[in-house]
């Protein structure tokens, strides 16, 4: 198939996520056209089947926002045509669902014919999506796709819920390959971060309020009393400044890294012992699962499509949403001694196995032929 890929390119789960599965779908075979404002971060080194194109949005002076999203359609028309695409594969609704409707609608009238299948991933939907500056465009917009998926249930009961939808939503839920993060820890780097061979506990995100990374330094505080460790900060983001603040205010600043946005992860999670996410909401976590594929136990908030991916006291351990003195507690369960923390490690990478790219990007190779055959 010759497929069309719009996504984010940046760190954000959606982008890494949309990355993985062309790169996948291109070892299968299929000619991947990635469409975006910059390289995704995740696409590195040279994939034959691999094709990127990037937006370019030219500045005019009357322009306080330059039209992103009609440069964006006119991309998606010009790459459609001149590639001979057969399908278009848009990952966060705003604005690449309107984006590709305009575009679908512009070839129409030339008499071409490219359906569109939205995946919806998270905060296009529960946070930003609901406001009501943008509502009306995303429920249309996401109507007018001729599939769409969520990559959990609960995001596709949350879309349900806050929006009028006339179609199907299928679940698919993300994906790791794990053979990728299997990796043995690099030594010298687990010296440089935990010389006496402290516990290393790990958080990555982008760091908006979201993610309570304040929670995640308050847990670590509560470890760091009862158990010699080091803390890894990885990503970057707004409320990054607050976190450091709250590390020079608990005086843990010493054992406390911010090592900044890394694209290396599989190397960094083979050095860690704990993943923490502390956040209000995620739709899935894929950063979470990446650690249980890495062999790091993950202690999580309940909130969102989290229970979809972990398992309580098997894989770590989830708690409500700002309880830090329970996820304290299980942090200090998971990490008090070698076995029980060894015995958490190997549940975690068999349990992230189910998540398996090889099961689950078959799923959207299903959903393109169905959509294709239905033409
Ligand atoms: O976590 C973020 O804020 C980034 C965001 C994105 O769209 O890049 O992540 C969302 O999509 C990921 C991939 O599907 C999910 O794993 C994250 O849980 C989801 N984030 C939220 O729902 C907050």
């Amino acid at each position: 198939m010759r497929i069309g890929i719009v996504c984010y390119p940046t760190f954000g789960g959606s982008g890494v996520l949309a990355t993985e599965l062309g790169k996948a779908l291109a070892q299968q075979g299929h000619h991947v056209h990635f469409i975006t404002y910059q390289q995704p971060v995740r696409l590195n080194g040279f994939i034959p089947n691999i094709f990127y194109h990037e937006v370019q949005v030219p500045t005019y002076p009357l322009f306080d926002y330059p039209p992103y999203e009609t440069a964006l359609a006119s991309t998606m028309v010009d790459v459609i045509k001149n590639n001979n695409l057969q399908l278009l594969h848009v990952h966060y609704a705003i604005p690449h669902a309107s984006a590709a409707y305009m575009a679908k609608k512009i070839l129409e009238a030339e008499g071409l014919h490219i359906p569109v299948i939205t995946t919806l991933h998270g905060t296009d939907i529960t946070l930003v999506g609901r406001d009501k500056t943008y509502a009306p465009v995303v429920t249309f917009s996401i109507n007018q796709s001729d599939a769409i998926t969520a990559v959990s249930q609960n995001l596709r009961d949350e879309t349900f819920k806050h929006f009028k939808i006339e179609k199907n939503i299928e679940v698919i839920h993300n994906f790791v390959d794990v053979a990728r993060f299997n990796r043995k820890p690099i030594d010298a780097f687990k010296k440089v971060i935990a010389p006496e061979g402290e516990r290393i506990l790990l958080h990555a995100s982008n760091f908006r309020k979201i993610k309570r990374v304040t929670d995640v330094v308050e847990i670590f505080y509560n470890v760091h009393k009862k158990i010699p460790s080091k803390l890894l900060f990885v990503g970057d983001g707004p409320e990054r400044a607050t976190a450091e603040q709250l590390c020079r205010q608990l005086k843990v600043c010493d054992d406390v890294r911010f090592v900044g946005k890394q694209e290396q992860m599989e190397d960094i999670l083979a050095i860690a012992d704990l993943f923490l996410l502390t956040s209000e909401y995620e739709s899935f976590g894929l950063a979470a699962l990446e650690a249980m594929a890495a062999g790091i136990p993950v202690v999580s908030t309940n909130a969102g499509g989290l229970p979809e991916i972990m398992v309580q006291g098997i894989v770590g351990y989830m708690g409500d949403v700002g309880d830090v003195e329970t996820l304290s507690h299980y942090a200090i369960d998971i990490l008090q001694n070698d076995e029980r923390l060894q015995q958490f490690k190997s549940a975690a990478a068999k349990h992230a196995q189910a998540f398996d790219i090889k099961s689950i990007v078959p799923l959207y190779e299903k959903l393109y032929e169905e959509v294709l055959s239905s033409e």
